[in-house]
């Protein structure tokens, strides 16, 4: 197409402006290529990529190998409905329920419908398995959370950028603080009508948020004893994001084998997205056993891109690269020396509080009030340095690298941070 060849970052900003609604206010950089840890813009700038799509590109950008599987099955067979069965999605299937322990899978596309589809699952098991009374099943969530952005979601969320006048809101959802097992104790005491809880391991929009040392496994426990569905949404968190399989495996370290079914904190119901595909092509799932899964029937879900054969090819190839490379190893390493590294410079700077992560899930708390600019000015002076990093809420920059990076790198990624950090002491 002719206005692609001699589109500049301006041209390609401008059609945007224009013609594209306004749900987002990126960086102005145009990104035009993707390999690795890099991507270049329109003009051939280079850049370490330190956001990988929001924890999606954990393989790198445009791995070959997952880049290969999607070719090839693209030029086989993208789509049949499930409407027939197809030559690969039992293959998959087979794949990543025995990748993380559990009997079944219900393969959707988005985070968000993984999220929903977790929801229905829950409310459903509540009163088929439960016994819960007609409309009456409640599912605990935590405030400042982020699962997506459909009505229902953003109607349990307290953001009000994503809330505001987007209701009526769907009701059947009790707000806990995070990470406070006492509150949560007693709304599952006081409450029988409960059916789930649904907890991102990490709060990763509301600013990497790492729950205190045993939360989750306590939180399980609770669930257990009040007959409640511990609901894990590994969205971001997973796919060795945290420097394990699963941000809830904790210690376990069978990453890059086979799981062995037995993860510190054991989700009844798991949800994955984002890197389930490498970034690749929009790949989610939702993983029960029977005793869960069972109560859905034919006819009570679906989706016409859910589990298709591309899909299927790629999320095999995306979760071979994970344990061939070993990723959630590299990532557990290079998180390590990422926050040894930067809590060596923070004593010596006045712009940054701290550091917080987990494996390569890590953020920046800038010393500034919320409202400041500095965090995206901040961003805007490493994009100059060639580092791609946003904000997250306010005054906390997300640095979430691809999973690929090797210490050199890292380390040359550090020097540019801290580097571009100091010019802003006053
Ligand atoms: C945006 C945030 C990150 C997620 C968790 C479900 C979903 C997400 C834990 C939904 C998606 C994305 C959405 C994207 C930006 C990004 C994001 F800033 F919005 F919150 F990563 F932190 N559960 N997160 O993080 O998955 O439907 O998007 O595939 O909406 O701006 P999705």
């Amino acid at each position: 197409m002719a206005i692609l060849e001699t589109l500049t970052s301006k041209d390609a900003i401008a059609l945007e402006e224009k013609h594209g609604a306004h749900n987002y206010h990126p960086l102005p950089v145009v990104l035009s290529k993707g390999e690795g840890v890099f991507v270049w813009d329109v003009e051939g700038k280079k850049y370490y990529d330190f956001l990988s799509a929001y924890s999606a590109v954990n393989q790198g950008h445009c791995h070959p190998k997952i880049v290969g599987a999607m070719v090839e099955q693209a030029q086989t067979l993208t789509l049949t409905s499930r409407a027939f069965y197809n030559d690969v999605l039992g293959v998959y299937e087979k794949y990543v329920t025995s990748t993380f322990g559990f009997d079944k899978v219900l393969p959707m596309n988005t985070g968000a419908e993984a999220v929903e589809t977790a929801l229905k699952l829950c409310r459903k098991w509540g009163y088929e398995k439960k016994g819960i009374a007609e409309n009456e099943v409640e599912i605990v969530v935590c405030e400042n959370n982020f699962h997506g952005r459909t009505t229902t979601i953003i109607s349990f969320s307290n953001d009000p950028v994503a809330r505001k006048n987007f209701g009526p809101y769907t009701n059947g959802f009790i707000k806990i603080e995070y990470d406070n097992l006492t509150a949560l104790e007693e709304t599952l005491k006081d409450n029988s009508n409960v059916a789930g809880f649904l907890v991102e391991p990490i709060q990763g929009e509301a600013g990497v948020y790492v729950p205190s040392e045993g939360y989750l496994k306590k939180a399980k426990d609770l669930c257990k004893k009040y007959n409640v569905l511990f609901i894990a949404d590994e969205v971001q968190t997973g796919i060795a994001r945290t420097g394990r399989l699963l941000a809830t495996c904790g210690n376990c370290s069978c990453a890059d084998k086979h799981c062995s079914g037995t993860p510190e904190v054991k989700a009844d119901i798991l949800i994955l997205g984002k890197a389930l595909s490498g970034g690749a092509y929009p790949v989610s799932a939702v993983l029960a056993n029977d005793d869960i899964m069972n109560v859905i029937q034919p006819g009570n879900h679906g989706s016409t891109f859910g589990g298709n054969p591309v899909a299927a090819k790629v999320g095999i190839a995306a979760l071979d690269v994970v344990k061939e490379e070993k990723l959630a190893q590299n990532a557990f390493d290079l998180g390590e020396l990422f926050r040894a590294e930067l809590n060596k410079f923070i004593p010596t700077c006045t712009v940054v509080n701290s550091v917080r992560g987990k494996g390569l899930l890590n953020a920046i708390l800038i010393n500034d009030t919320e409202d400041s600019s500095t965090a995206w000015d901040i961003c805007m002076a490493l994009k100059e340095n060639g580092l791609l990093a946003k904000p997250t809420h306010g005054n906390i920059i997300r640095f979430a690298p691809p999973l690929v990076m090797n210490k050199e790198q890292l380390l040359a990624c550090v020097s540019i941070i801290t580097t571009t950090i100091k010019t802003f002491e006053k």
